[in-house]
């Protein structure tokens, strides 16, 4: 890596006078390490977003509601009173829009596919879309021209509307697996010619929690709504987890012999610390808090395991079981997966409470935090309230992967967004980004280099700033900037920042 960028402009900074390397040392009492770090030849930078956050055309060429259509248009607002009916006109701008990414070198470039754009009503008896296939063909076509490699997530939270009238979409395994297996069976079909990496699904956890216990995102179950937030995110991700294991074994079997790609999900997770370094509970609290985020969805698809043992004990028949074929099926494909997609943007301290948990707590009682019990910040905060920089817990979630999975990691979303960034001047001068990126790199860098962990790949969320699902407009994640009323793309610093950067790659002339 290039060493972290001098500071560009003072009055962009994000802690008034101080900048981060100074927020850094306040906050977590240690200096920030500022050397280059090599990353090696092959490995792959790209850039990442997900249909419902740039595409727009929400109701163009025949496309089908998504329950994102419905929920960013419901009465009082859950999204902050937005909508992503235009967001970046991606639909439309699209072929500008690789030119620009060429532009900054990158590798790849990871997308997500709208379902109900190319079967408008999802299911498996439905009519086809040829026009939003045609669509997804020329943006294909249009990155390969570019030398760039299309990634594809099949499934990045936006359910065809009617699937989820029809059955409760994820409610429904037996129903759901059906009607995703055929919408990526279409999808391998059409496109696996020269689509090489496929993801299944996006953030299982985030589905399962998100928008089936705590509501916040579509379709906003939770308790309030009457919905039973005790037993549907367990089902959710039991339904997740089958449905990819079933179309993980018809790509092997139908389309990888011919189309020779590869396949696998992406889990998120926080690294989790010990509120207090020297309480066992607090140790085995963060220990746990992590099987119950990454291994509820890691055991079962890369080990082929039930799921970890502590939530099994705590959760007891809230869980579904594996029936014996099922096992059989995740046995038989857990294999498969090729790598482990990663997304990953912070680390938090987890604490094992003692009080009665909640109804439907979700946690086994942990509480999350960004203090530790000295009193210590985990790191300086960004414009997310979720999201505080600590590259070291990046370091050592990667090392608990790669010994938990064995698998080649890629780096499938990382990234922050920065105070301040509507105004355009502001957001050009992104210091703050750039040295995110910069140190989370390095700890890319040290776990392959120092500790031999596998990693293939790094890519930033995001390519542009985009549709932050229930936070609207707010957040804005890009290297490039989006002037929301003009629809202008402006490329911010951390955009050229990284193509200089990633130029170093070991054995590639700068
Ligand atoms: C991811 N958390 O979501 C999604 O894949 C993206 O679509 C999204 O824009 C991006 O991260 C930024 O938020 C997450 O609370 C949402 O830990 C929330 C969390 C993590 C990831």
């Amino acid at each position: 890596m290039s060493s972290v960028p001098p500071p560009v402009n003072s009055e962009a900074r994000m802690f008034g006078a101080e900048d981060l390397i100074t927020a850094y040392s306040k906050t977590t009492g240690q200096d920030l390490p500022v050397q280059e770090l090599p990353l090696p030849s092959e490995f792959a930078w790209g850039t990442a977003t997900a249909a419902y956050q740039v595409e727009g055309g929400a109701f163009r060429d025949g496309k089908g509601d998504s329950i994102w259509d419905t929920y960013s248009h419901l009465e009082p607002s859950r999204t902050n009173g937005e909508n992503a009916d235009v967001t970046c006109n991606h639909y439309e701008l699209m072929l500008e829009d690789v030119d620009l990414m060429s532009q900054f070198d990158v590798d790849v470039y990871r997308f997500s596919i709208s379902w109900s754009r190319i079967i408008p009503l999802g299911g498996r008896n439905d009519p086809i879309n040829e026009k939003g296939i045609a669509f997804y063909d020329s943006l294909i076509n249009k990155l390969i021209e570019r030398n760039i490699e299309p990634v594809v997530t099949l499934y990045h939270w936006d359910t065809p509307q009617r699937i989820y009238d029809r059955y409760g979409a994820f409610l429904n395994t037996t129903e759901f697996e059906a009607d995703f297996k055929h919408y990526a069976h279409l999808c391998f079909t059409r496109f696996g010619d020269r689509v090489k990496k496929w993801i299944t699904f996006n953030e299982p956890y985030i589905t399962s929690i998100f928008a089936h216990l705590n509501g916040t995102l579509a379709p906003g179950h939770c308790r309030e709504k009457g919905t039973d937030t005790k037993t549907e995110p367990w089902r959710v991700g039991h339904t997740i987890i089958l449905s990819h294991a079933s179309v993980v074994e018809m790509y092997a079997s139908t389309f990888q012999p011919l189309q020779k790609g590869s396949i696998s999900i992406v889990l998120n997770g926080h690294f989790y610390e010990p509120h207090d370094a020297n309480s066992q509970q607090d140790i085995d609290a963060a220990q746990r808090r992590m099987e119950f985020y990454i291994g509820w969805f890691g055991d079962p698809v890369f080990l082929g395991q039930d799921y970890p043992a502590a939530m099994r004990e705590y959760l007891g028949d809230r869980l579904p079981g594996f029936s014996a074929e099922e096992r059989e099926l995740l046995r038989r494909t857990c294999k498969i997966n090729a790598f482990y997609g990663m997304n990953h943007y912070s680390t938090k301290y987890a604490r094992q409470l003692t009080d009665p948990p909640a109804y439907d707590d979700w946690t086994s009682n942990v509480e999350e935090s960004a203090i530790n019990s000295e009193g210590v910040e985990i790191g300086p905060p960004s414009a997310a309230q979720w999201l505080r920089v600590a590259p070291e817990g990046f370091r050592k979630l990667l090392n608990w992967v790669w010994k938990r999975y064995r698998l080649p990691i890629i780096v499938t979303e990382n990234g922050c967004p920065c105070i301040g960034e509507k105004d355009v001047e502001v957001a050009v001068n992104d210091q703050f980004r750039q040295r995110y990126v910069g140190l989370y790199l390095d700890s890319i860098s040290r776990a392959i280099n120092e500790d031999g962990v596998k990693v293939e790949g790094w890519y930033v969320w995001s390519f542009l700033d985009n549709y932050e699902w229930a936070a609207g407009y707010g957040p804005r994640y890009g290297i490039v900037h989006i002037d929301f009323d003009t629809l202008k793309r402006t490329p911010k610093n951390s955009a050229w920042y990284l193509k200089r950067s990633l130029k170093t790659r070991r054995g590639r002339s700068a």
